[in-house]
């Protein structure tokens, strides 16, 4: 499901509310598809508690853990939840995307260049190989990940 450690690999990123709520859906694919990465998924979803705890379930016990799911799950705006293909997608992803802390997420990086709180970060994406495998699981049926290859460019016209 995730694809081949270290090869052609699949991750889970997801726009989190607060991204969707600031425009910045397309900010986001935008970098993703230009650095060489493949849409192969996407959906708008207000995940249910359950989802939202079980995608978070290793921080349960954390201070921040109920507000974080109650935010993920508010409805205020959904979620953007996405699956990206390519060579070394899941440690790239996490490049592009930047430290967790805003303070320490270089600009050039998404979080670097539009968060400053690390309660409101913007944007998740799969820290490892084991988390991509569960999170796409978690959050997409199989028949919504689509195989499809770059390059019809005949299709310009
Ligand atoms: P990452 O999202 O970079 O993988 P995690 O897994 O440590 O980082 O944290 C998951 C999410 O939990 C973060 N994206 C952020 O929204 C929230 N979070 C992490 N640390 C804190 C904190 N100290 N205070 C508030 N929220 C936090």
């Amino acid at each position: 499901i995730a694809g081949v450690p270290g090869g052609i690999e699949r991750t889970f990123i997801a726009v989190k509310p607060d991204g969707t709520q600031r425009f910045l859906i397309g900010e986001i694919i935008k970098r993703f598809e230009t650095k060489g990465y493949k849409l192969v998924a996407i959906k708008a979803i207000v995940p249910s508690r359950t989802l939202a705890e079980k995608h978070y379930e290793d921080l349960k016990g954390r201070p921040f853990f109920n507000g974080l799911v109650k935010y993920m799950t508010s409805g205020a705006a959904p979620v953007i939840a996405m699956v990206w293909e390519g060579k070394d997608v899941i440690r790239q992803g996490r490049r592009l995307i930047g430290a967790t802390n805003p303070l320490e997420a270089q600009p050039g990086t998404i979080r670097g260049d539009f968060c400053i709180s690390v309660g409101r970060n913007i944007i998740h994406g799969s820290d490892s190989f084991e988390s991509a495998e569960k999170e796409i699981g978690l959050w997409f049926g199989k028949s919504e990940v689509i195989e499809w290859e770059f390059g019809n460019a005949e299709w310009v016209t």
